[in-house]
C-alpha cells in the first residue's frame, strides 16, 4: 500500500486511467507505425514521397483523434481521489529544464492577465484569486514519461474563475501562458470539470516554485504536461491555441 510512496514513482493506476493511458500509447504506436501505404490506403491518396502531404495527413489524422475522443468523453467524469496516507513525498519535479532553471518570478508584482472571449479583462492578484471560492482534491499526476505521483492541490476551480470573469463557456479552448515560456490549452468542457483547478496551493502551503507558483494549472483528467506551472496569461479562444509538447506530437486530448 504505502510502498507505493516511498518506491521511485511507477506507474500503478486505477483500471480507468490504465484504459485512458493504453489507449493514449495505442493511438501514439497507431501514429508511428502507420506505414505511408496504409495512410495512402485510407486517405485515397499517393504520399509516397511527400513528406509534406505526410507530415499534413498524420497531423489532420491526429486532430482527428482529438475531435472524436471531446466527443466520446463527456468531460464530467470525476478522477480518483485519495486520502492524505497515499500522498507521494517527495513529489517529483518535471519541466522542459533542469530543476534549477525555475523561473524566478517576482511575486509582489504578479498578476494574472486575463484575454480573449471574456467580459472582464482586468489582471488579478493573488489575493484577489484568494478571495474566490476555493477547492482541494488529492489526485493522481500522470507523466507521460512513466512515471505518476499522488499530490494535494487547492485552489480556485478553474469554473467558478470562468464565470467570475464573464467568459464565453460556448467558446472552444481556454489556453494559458507560462513564465517559462511554456503554454498549453484545454478544451471548454474540461475547463469547467469540477476537478480542473488555477492552483494556488500545494499540500498545505502556497505552491512552492519547482510545482508552479505562484499559480498552476491542476487537472487531473489529463496528463502532465496539459498541467502548465507559473501560468501568466489565460485565454478563451476558438482558435485553436496548441501546447509546447503537444505542438511537437503529444496527442492534444491526453485525458478522458
Ligand atoms: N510552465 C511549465 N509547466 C509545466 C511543465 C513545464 O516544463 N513548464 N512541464 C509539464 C509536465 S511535462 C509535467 S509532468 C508537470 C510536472 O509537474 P510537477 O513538476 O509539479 O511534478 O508539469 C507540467 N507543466
Ligand atoms: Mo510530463
Amino acid at each position: 500500500m504505502s510502498d507505493l510512496n516511498k518506491r521511485p514513482p511507477r506507474l500503478k493506476l486505477e483500471p480507468a486511467q490504465q484504459t485512458q493511458l493504453i489507449n493514449i500509447q495505442r493511438r501514439s504506436l497507431l501514429r508511428a507505425g502507420l506505414t505511408l501505404g496504409a495512410v495512402s490506403m485510407l486517405t485515397g491518396c499517393n504520399l509516397e514521397g511527400d513528406e509534406d502531404v505526410v507530415d499534413k495527413t498524420l497531423w489532420a489524422m491526429s486532430r482527428w483523434n482529438d475531435r472524436v475522443q471531446a466527443w466520446l468523453f463527456s468531460g464530467q467524469k470525476l478522477a480518483p481521489t485519495y486520502d492524505k496516507s497515499k500522498l507521494t513525498n517527495p513529489f517529483p519535479f518535471n519541466a522542459f529544464y533542469a530543476e534549477y532553471n525555475v523561473p524566478d518570478l517576482d511575486i509582489s508584482s504578479y498578476s494574472l492577465a486575463v484575454s480573449g472571449r471574456v467580459r472582464d479583462k482586468q489582471p488579478w492578484t493573488l489575493d484577489n484569486l484568494r478571495k474566490l471560492p476555493q477547492r482541494t482534491d488529492i489526485t493522481r499526476l500522470i507523466c507521460v514519461e512513466g512515471w505518476s505521483a499522488i499530490g494535494q492541490w487547492g485552489g480556485v476551480p478553474l469554473r467558478t474563475f470562468l464565470e467570475h470573469i464573464g467568459a464565453d463557456t460556448t467558446a472552444k479552448y481556454v489556453g494559458f501562458k507560462c513564465a517559462d515560456k511554456y503554454y498549453s490549452s484545454l478544451d471548454m468542457p474540461t475547463a469547467l470539470h469540477p476537478q480542473t483547478l488555477l492552483a494556488l496551493d500545494f499540500g498545505e502551503v502556497a505552491l512552492p516554485p519547482d510545482y508552479g507558483y505562484p499559480l498552476r494549472v491542476r487537472v487531473p483528467t489529463k496528463l502532465g504536461f496539459k498541467n502548465p506551472k507559473h501560468i501568466v496569461e489565460l485565454f478563451v479562444t476558438n482558435d485553436y491555441p496548441g501546447g509546447y509538447w503537444e505542438d511537437q506530437g503529444y496527442n492534444w486530448f491526453s485525458g478522458s
